[in-house]
């Protein structure tokens, strides 16, 4: 029987493995709500239903998926991905998944963080977000895997972590009133520490230009092994990005991480700036008082919003001029994957992108 437990990863000898340690699969939610996704979900869920089948060449996919599409969602995916009926408000299986931390025998546990749908009241991105706030311990039941309820506002796609002890973030985000109002810089560090196993946090300024996250890391910069990271970048220094992934050049370029090593920082240009077109803004509903995406409003497009399976990344694609430069400097950094690049502009639509809609589940047992 799984079990909630009192201690902490750290004091328990688990710590948060890097993304391209060996995993045991992905898992991932259905797009189904019509203001976020246009056109009642269904040119996402083709998006969804690619990326899904993409990553299940080289990894078990699961797809959680509401009572009401469940029956589409198993006619439209692959035979090889798992498809569980797994309540959720929307489908950003990086956010309010479960998190896994490992031990060095090959223990594998989850952290349940607190969910509130990067902001609660304050930003009402959607209301409720109750079925969300449930996925985690839903999946580590489905796994029966213990669990630690962290207790911190935390989303999955605000950190990266090298699996060596070092971990990514951004002010914007995690020091944001949205999330944990009442704790200091130090307090959420010390709860970091605490549940990831990390000793090192290195703080970026600033996420992504018009991130509604609040400026998620995973947007803005990935590890790609410890000691090399790759950052979003544009040359054009007119553009409001300029000025952040600048900020954020300096601050990796001034750390060290958790084992001393300075860091060696691959600029990726970002796609030129994309905007929601009239035709898809009109594909929304409008639902009360919810976050609005109007026509003409900018896209926080970038592609090392990716998700690394075992042997594999799946990489954003924009029908951009940029998109053959990504696909080979991320070639260049992951040599031992091959790269696979899946049209993603429905995703970006909702807000997110393929890392923000994956969340892989390491290797290891109960
Ligand atoms: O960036 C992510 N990790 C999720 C984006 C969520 C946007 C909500 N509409």
């Amino acid at each position: 029987m799984p079990s909630v437990i009192q201690s902490t990863p750290r004091a328990d000898g688990y710590r948060m493995p890097a993304e391209w340690e060996a995993h045991a699969g992905c898992w991932m939610l259905w797009p189904q709500r019509p203001d976020t996704w246009r056109q009642g979900g269904k040119p996402a869920q083709r998006a969804f239903v690619e990326a899904a089948r993409q990553i299940s060449r080289f990894e078990r996919v699961t797809m959680g998926v509401n009572r009401d599409q469940y029956e589409n969602a198993r006619a439209l995916l692959p035979a090889n991905v798992r498809v569980v009926e797994l309540s959720n408000n929307d489908a950003w299986m990086r956010d309010c998944g479960a998190t896994f931390v490992v031990n060095d025998s090959g223990g594998l546990r989850g952290i349940d963080w607190r969910f509130n749908a990067w902001g609660g009241l304050r930003k009402m991105m959607y209301f409720p977000w109750d079925q969300d706030d449930l996925v985690a311990t839903k999946m580590l039941e489905i796994e029966s895997l213990d669990r630690y309820h962290a207790p911190l506002v935390m989303e999955g796609g605000s950190i990266h972590v090298d699996g060596q002890g070092t971990l990514l973030t951004t002010e914007q985000c995690l020091l944001h009133p949205n999330r944990n109002p009442g704790l200091a810089q130090a307090d959420i560090e010390k709860r970091l520490s605490e549940y990831l196993g990390v000793d090192k946090i290195i703080w970026l300024p600033r996420g992504v230009f018009e991130d509604e996250t609040d400026g998620h890391v995973d947007n803005l910069c990935c590890f790609a092994r410890p000691g090399v990271v790759a950052l979003t970048w544009t040359d054009d220094r007119s553009d409001p990005q300029y000025e952040r992934s600048a900020e954020a050049y300096d601050a990796l370029m001034s750390a060290r991480d958790a084992r001393g090593r300075s860091l060696s920082v691959h600029k990726i240009h970002q796609p030129a700036p994309l905007t929601m077109t009239k035709a898809e803004a009109e594909g929304l509903d409008v639902v009360g008082s919810a976050f609005s995406r109007p026509a003409g409003e900018r896209l926080a497009g970038s592609y090392i919003n990716f998700y690394i399976a075992n042997g594999g990344i799946i990489l954003p694609q924009f029908d951009d001029r940029h998109d053959e430069a990504a696909r080979r400097k991320i070639a260049e950094l992951f040599p031992q994957h091959k790269i696979i690049g899946i049209s993603s502009r429905e995703i970006l639509l909702g807000g997110g992108n393929i890392h923000c809609i994956t969340q892989q589940q390491p290797a290891g047992r109960a």
